[in-house]
């Protein structure tokens, strides 16, 4: 069980290694099992434990920050609720920049490998993360995938978390910069209803943008929500289907590196 949000057992995830084998390894993160905490006390200590663990996942966030900048990759991590698009961004990204620019990517889902498969056919190297019950990726499981995906210097790397827009707010994987992905069909206040996420990003892309005649979404609104809770919040809109958006997604990137 994740002390932090309940969403799952910590040594329950499992990392597709597309580029080495392709069997089902199951990885085991050590920490967890050792934690001497771990059903150790009764349950008024639940949040000092909680406080635990989100401590000991920024110190491993570090030390996957410090491999980065160390190799001058690039980390990015995308994140938003499940279907907003973030793999189609990846793939139409992998396309346009991969003549140019070495690209990896690590994927979270709670199950299968279908969008590290699709990764791979538009052209990076990927490996996936299963994270089985749980329903976001932590700094340990990052390390752990890096072990295997061979991350090349100057590079870009994307991690695509879990689609989720509560666990993976708290969640600091030693990215550079965080992306939220938000789409049109999902309602302009998710920012106010969601708004750790859109506090701990730096960028947020809208889209779906070319079904905008066809939903009730105020862009201006949901800018606003989300600029209340982060002045700074930077935004592009963009359809993954028809292209739109995707030049200002190349230059921001350009910009970050
Ligand atoms: N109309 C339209 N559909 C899109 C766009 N981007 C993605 N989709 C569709 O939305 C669905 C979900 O897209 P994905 O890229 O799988 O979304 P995701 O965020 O990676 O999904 P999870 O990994 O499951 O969270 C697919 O059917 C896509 O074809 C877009 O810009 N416009
Ligand atoms: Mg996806």
């Amino acid at each position: 069980m994740c002390e932090t949000c309940g969403c799952g057992k910590p040594d329950e995830f499992k990392i597709h290694d597309h580029n080495h084998d392709h069997s089902h390894e199951h990885e085991h993160d050590g920490h967890w099992h050792s934690h001497p905490h771990d059903h150790a006390h009764p349950p008024k200590k639940v949040i000092a434990l909680n406080l635990d663990i989100l401590s000991e996942n920024n110190r491993l966030a570090e030390r996957n920050r410090g491999y980065f900048e160390a190799k001058e990759v690039l980390c990015l991590n995308l994140v938003s609720s499940p279907g907003s698009g973030k793999t189609s961004i990846l793939e139409k990204t992998i396309q346009a920049l991969i003549p140019s620019r070495r690209i990896f990517v690590i994927e979270g889902d709670q199950q299968t490998a279908r969008d590290a498969d699709r990764i791979e056919k538009s052209g990076a190297p990927a490996i996936q993360i299963n994270t089985g019950s749980g329903c976001h990726l932590d700094a340990n499981m990052v390390h752990l995938a890096l072990k295997k995906l061979e991350v090349e210097n100057h590079s870009i790397l994307f991690i695509e978390n879990v689609g989720n827009l509560v666990c993976p707010a708290l969640f600091d994987l030693g990215e550079k910069k965080r992306v939220v992905v938000i789409s049109v069909t999902e309602g302009d206040d998710k920012p106010l209803k969601y708004p750790y996420m859109f506090q701990s990003a730096d960028l947020c892309i809208i889209n779906k943008t070319d079904l905008l005649p066809y939903v009730d979404f105020s862009v201006e609104s949901a800018k606003n929500y989300a600029k209340q809770l982060n002045p700074k919040l930077e935004f592009i809109l963009m359809s993954a289907k028809t292209g739109e958006g995707m030049p200002l997604w190349f230059d921001w990137l350009g910009k970050q590196s």
